[in-house]
Parts: C-alpha cells; sequence; structure tokens
C-alpha cells in the first residue's frame, strides 16, 4: 500500500486528523481533503483551532469533531505534525491505532515514526502542509475546485509568513492556485484575518500618544501608561522602533506594568525579569517574573509614573554596565 493507492480506494471511514490548536495550514488541508473526496472524509482537531483557523472553517464550511474517537475510523491521514506530542490527549489512542495510517507533513520529522514510509508524504522544503496536498492533487491528475484552491492558498500564505519564508515554486503555485480561487488576493486574506478588538486598539494608540522616550547609549527606552491590554501596548511600541518598552497602570491602587525588549537588548544579555522586574521587588510592594523579552510585574502603588520610571532605570542601569558611556536622557 502505497499513498496513492491509498487515496485511490479510500476506507469508508477515514479521518483526517490535525495537531492540536489547528492553525490556518492545517485546518486548510483537512478541509481540503475534505471537499477532494466529496464528504467521505471526517475531520478530527484534538483540543482546539486557533482563532484564524476557526474563522476559516466557519467561512468555508469545513466540518470538524473536536477531540474524535480514533477507535471509530478504518483509517487516519495525520496532517502538518509528525509527533504524538502535537495531538495531546489524542496521543494514546494513536498509539493503540490499529487500521492505516497516512501522513502529509512539512516539519522537519524527528525521531518518531508515526506512518509508514510509502505512506507518508514529508517535505521539510515545503513551505505549507497545503503545499504538499497540491502536489498530491496534481500527481493524481485531480481537478481543483475553488473551495481546494482556496485553502490551499491560505494555508501557503500563512505558513509562509506572508510569503516572507517562501521560495521561487511558492509563487508558481500560489499563482496557479488565486487562478484557480476566483478570488481576489483581499478576499482570500479576509477569510483568515480575525479583527482586532476595538478597545485593544484604542489601548495601542494610547499607549503611544503618552508615550515618554529616552534615550540610553545606543538604545531607545520607552515607557506608557495605558488602562489595559499592557502587554500588546508594550509589543506594539517595539514594533514602532523601541528597543525595550514598558506599558503599566495603577488601578485602585493595584499595579500592573508589562515589559517587552528586542533581540537587539537580548543579545547583550539583558533579561528583562532578572534586570528589571525581580529588582523592582526591592523598591516596590509586587511580584515580578516571566522571559528575557518579555515579562510583567502585579503589585500594589499609588501612582504609575514613579514604577514606569525605575524601570527605565533599571534597563539603563544594565545598559551602562556594558557601556560606561551610555548616559540616560529623555526626548521631549
Ligand atoms: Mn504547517
Amino acid at each position: 500500500m502505497n499513498l496513492n493507492s491509498f487515496f485511490s480506494s479510500l476506507p469508508k471511514k477515514t479521518l483526517a486528523l490535525t495537531h492540536a490548536g489547528a492553525d490556518v495550514d492545517a485546518i486548510a488541508s483537512a478541509g481540503a481533503l475534505y471537499f477532494l473526496f466529496k464528504n467521505k472524509i471526517s475531520i478530527g482537531v484534538p483540543e482546539h483551532l486557533n482563532l484564524n483557523a476557526k474563522q476559516l472553517a466557519e467561512k468555508m464550511q469545513i466540518p470538524f469533531e473536536l477531540n474524535p474517537d480514533l477507535h471509530k475510523f478504518d483509517a487516519l491521514i495525520l496532517l502538518d505534525f509528525n509527533s504524538s506530542s502535537q495531538i495531546g490527549k489524542l496521543a494514546f489512542q494513536l498509539k493503540n491505532f490499529s487500521g492505516k495510517i497516512a501522513l502529509i507533513d512539512h516539519h522537519t520529522s524527528g525521531n518518531e515514526v508515526l506512518a509508514v514510509k510509502s505512506m507518508s508524504l514529508i517535505d521539510s522544503k515545503a513551505v505549507s502542509t497545503t503545499e504538499l496536498i497540491y502536489r498530491l492533487i496534481k500527481s493524481q491528475k485531480k481537478s481543483i475546485s475553488k473551495e481546494i484552491a482556496t485553502l490551499l492558498a491560505a494555508g501557503i500564505y500563512t505558513d509562509s509568513a506572508g510569503f516572507y519564508a517562501s521560495n521561487k515554486n511558492t509563487f508558481t503555485i500560489f499563482s496557479d492556485l488565486m487562478n484557480k480561487s476566483d478570488k481576489s488576493f483581499p478576499e482570500l486574506i479576509s477569510l483568515i484575518s480575525t479583527e482586532t478588538d476595538f478597545s485593544e486598539k484604542i489601548a495601542k494608540l494610547k499607549a503611544a500618544k503618552r508615550l515618554k522616550i529616552f534615550k540610553s547609549g545606543e538604545f531607545l527606552l520607552v515607557s506608557t501608561n495605558v488602562g489595559s491590554f499592557q502587554a500588546n501596548a508594550a509589543a506594539t511600541l517595539l514594533r514602532l522602533g523601541a528597543d525595550a518598552a514598558f506599558a503599566g497602570d495603577v488601578e485602585k491602587g493595584l499595579l500592573l506594568i508589562s515589559g517587552r525588549a528586542n533581540h537587539f537588548l537580548l543579545n547583550q544579555g539583558f533579561d528583562l525579569a532578572k534586570h528589571v522586574f525581580e529588582p523592582l521587588q526591592t523598591h516596590f510592594n509586587g511580584n515580578g517574573g516571566g522571559h528575557a523579552g518579555a515579562a510583567a510585574f502585579n503589585g500594589k502603588a499609588r501612582a504609575i509614573e514613579p514604577v514606569l520610571q525605575k524601570c527605565i532605570e533599571l534597563t539603563h542601569e544594565f545598559i551602562h554596565k556594558k557601556d560606561k558611556k551610555a548616559s540616560l536622557k529623555e526626548y521631549e
């Protein structure tokens, strides 16, 4: 049995199974197979789908079952993963599955073998699993409907990070798929992009409006006062050009600050948790921690300004230790 003969006479009860937290590429791959075999395939998703994948499934009317019982099926097609750790609690059922298993994936394969070689299509050079499904359909000389073309294109766009990680093949295939999908590029994007919450947009814009900008040596440090979405606000400020950003608020005495630092600072050995939010505990009442590039502090304070100021000073202290000539100045 090989993949071609498997797909030319599919077992009666076949389940296309994505990884847990299915993304656009995974659900699009499953959906494409579902439309290709005219509803003969069921789709299973362990745990949940991410927001973009969920929206795509709704708009393209792809039916799926969360956490299906694998033993109800005669065959499985594993999509967009090649390690059983990727399917959460279903891993145990997969290990004991006695039916046929096919595997289509574009991740680098590890030591685990989930399907025999003749039943696997693994190519880590493919930008998406949908690209592999495109190749499979082509090799079987089947036709690509509008729905299938749309789904395959969506997987390529998402997994190439908007073509950032693509090769010349990607554009050839994508162009063919866009022709067949009968959709414009904005129409394709609208299937997978989710609206950012209105209050989140306002919080980010207010964070930018209330910004304080400091220069420490080569680095730009910023702080801002914003009542909600502090983590997203700080991340947004990095995209605007800051090397480290602190966004915080005091509400009814409760203090919350979120920090983000970019790789230029991290390459210097900077660690937000270690150099800012943990030392902050000796100056203010509360607890801090997290990762080198993303961390937070929760506590109690009367006002936010002195705390934000301290975050900037602690970051400057680190930079000054590396570069004795670095001085801290604020831009008006
Ligand atoms: Mn993928």
